[in-house]
């Protein structure tokens, strides 16, 4: 087996797009990609991805801060950002240690702003607060129709045995998903240095090449090339 290498600048790569696009399959893929080509990573997800921060994921999921209204949610948003990234994801990425995240900031722009009601000022201030100079190297943005997303997601709770009952977010209708997904794709068309859209309505082999196809030009040091 490869012997774990440390590349001098370790990436933070994260995966945003609605519910189902299939973002926690794939980071799952991309960590065991680059395990095989020796790099060391961890992944992690947001709301989450520490004891405090996983607090706030339950306590905003399960509904009980949405009588505080959009603007409180989006600052506890930021606060358990703020703990992940401090706590997790900057000394990962000091480590030499590359981060791959399940959600990240562009979710907030995107649910609380784009499809909510929190004003983009706010959105930006809550932002450079909480990535504290963190941004990502590359945001892959999986793009697919909400309706067939939501059929995975129906097909995963009838697998599991679950009733779908769907947290704080899924409950939503149709027309504010279609607003979400278009807020993720102008947030990709504002920031094309960092973003790659995919479309994610492809089988999830297919899925994992072509994002393993982004990840390996973008960083073409993985594969022995020279870094950027
Ligand atoms: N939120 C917010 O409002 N503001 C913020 O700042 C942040 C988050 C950070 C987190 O919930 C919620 O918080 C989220 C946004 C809000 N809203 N919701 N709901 P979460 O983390 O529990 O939910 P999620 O991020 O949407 O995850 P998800 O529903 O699990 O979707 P996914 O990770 O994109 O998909 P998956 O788990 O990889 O796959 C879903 C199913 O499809 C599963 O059965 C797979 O086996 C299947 N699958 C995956 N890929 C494929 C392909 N390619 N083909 C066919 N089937 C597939």
């Amino acid at each position: 087996m490869l012997e774990a290498i440390k590349v001098s600048r370790a990436r933070f790569i994260t995966f945003e797009g609605g519910e189902g696009v299939g973002k926690s399959t794939q980071v799952k893929r991309l960590l065991q990609n680059l395990q095989r080509n020796a790099i060391e990573a961890v992944c992690t997800r947001e709301p989450g991805g520490t004891p405090k921060a996983e607090a706030v994921r339950s306590f905003i999921l399960q509904g009980r801060s949405e009588s505080w209204g959009a603007e409180a949610e989006a600052v506890l948003f930021a606060a358990a950002r703020l703990d992940h990234v401090t706590q997790l994801i900057a000394p990962n990425l000091r480590n030499g240690i590359w981060v791959l995240s399940d959600r990240f900031h562009d979710s907030t722009r995107a649910y609380q702003g784009l499809a909510g009601s929190v004003n983009e000022r706010l959105i930006d201030t809550l932002e450079s607060l909480a990535l504290d100079g963190h941004a990502p190297d590359l945001t892959i943005v999986l793009d697919m129709d909400p309706v067939a997303a939501f059929k995975r997601v129906a097909y995963r709770a009838i697998e599991d045995g679950l009733a779908l009952t769907g947290d704080r977010f899924e409950k939503e209708e149709l027309k504010w998903h279609i607003r979400l997904r278009d807020g993720f794709l102008a947030i990709a068309r504002d920031n094309p240095g960092r973003c790659v859209v995919i479309s994610a309505a492809q089988h999830e082999d297919a899925l994992e090449a072509a994002i393993w196809l982004v990840v390996s030009e973008r960083f073409p040091e993985l594969l022995g090339g020279s870094q950027a």
